[in-house]
């Protein structure tokens, strides 16, 4: 089995360079290319098809429910998604803090796998259990309420009442004031995260999957009878991160921005390499 893991695009405007960066990753794993620089600036490629993208959470910045009228920005990254799917790859998107109410659209009308909170996935050495991350704090009991509210009914049908365009204007501003006020420290946040699933997620799980904090780690746990696997997938703010499952085997790579053909062209097949922090 093969597959990519990725989270916290935050995709806004079709014109910023992370949205651009990502509709190229996304058409390279069409054709079936997989490309990276490791942690030692090496840079490689895997040539091959992967069966699942997961998209553990905050892939658009912000996201309504209109199954009628799809924010225009982000229609050409949902025509690659639908591209890929054509092509034998099964979508995975795991609703994020940022991205909620997907899966009337995602699911009802393009048929992609949608997750609400967390999900548990078989890989070939284990289960895992993936989530967007946002709610392993259970201490953290305000921001849980308000993530409550914010995904009832009443919420939903709320916004559904208000013109798509005036939501949108409301979207862009309050997703740039929630970042000033609630962006925990990544590398703090990650700790947390660490600790839940060494804590708790472990018992039951071989691998924990997971996004939020924006900082990429691969780390592993030598439990008494099999080692553990933690992962969480960084962003494509600052990182272009994404995390590589093939047999058994994780890889955590950076997508390779504005390298132009010399490291293109540097396309020999890497032995995976399986890199912790
Ligand atoms: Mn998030």
């Amino acid at each position: 089995m093969k597959a990519v893991f990725l989270s916290d695009a935050h995709l806004k405007r079709a014109a910023d360079e992370r949205y651009g960066c990502l509709i190229r990753f996304l058409t390279e794993l069409g054709e079936g290319r997989v490309r990276f620089l490791a942690g030692d600036e090496k840079a490689g490629r895997v040539n091959t098809a992967i069966d699942d993208l997961y998209i553990l959470g905050d892939f658009f910045d912000f996201w309504f429910c209109r199954p009628d009228r799809i924010y225009p920005e982000f229609q050409q990254v949902i025509r690659k998604l639908v591209e890929l799917q054509q092509r034998g790859v099964r979508i995975h998107l795991c609703e994020g803090n940022h991205d909620f109410f997907m899966r009337e659209y995602f699911h009802d009308m393009l048929g992609m796998d949608v997750i609400e909170e967390s999900a548990a996935i078989e890989l070939d050495h284990g289960r895992a259990f993936i989530a967007h991350g946002d709610t392993l704090d259970e201490k953290n009991v305000l921001y849980l309420a308000l993530r409550k509210i914010l995904r009832s009914r009443a919420f939903y049908h709320f916004q559904r009442l208000i013109p798509a365009p005036v939501l949108w204007a409301i979207a862009g501003f309050s997703s740039a004031t929630s970042k000033t006020v609630t962006l925990e420290d990544g590398e703090v946040l990650v700790e947390k995260m660490f600790a839940r699933a060494a804590q708790k997620l472990f018992k039951e799980f071989d691998t924990v999957i997971l996004g939020h904090c924006h900082v990429p780690v691969l780390r592993y746990l030598d439990g008494e009878d099999r080692r553990k696997t933690f992962a969480a997938l960084g962003d494509w703010i600052f990182h272009n991160s994404f995390l590589y499952y093939e047999d058994g085997q994780f890889f955590m790579g950076n997508y390779p921005v504005g390298l132009g053909n010399r490291r293109e062209s540097f396309g020999e097949k890497l032995d995976i390499p399986a890199s912790s922090c």
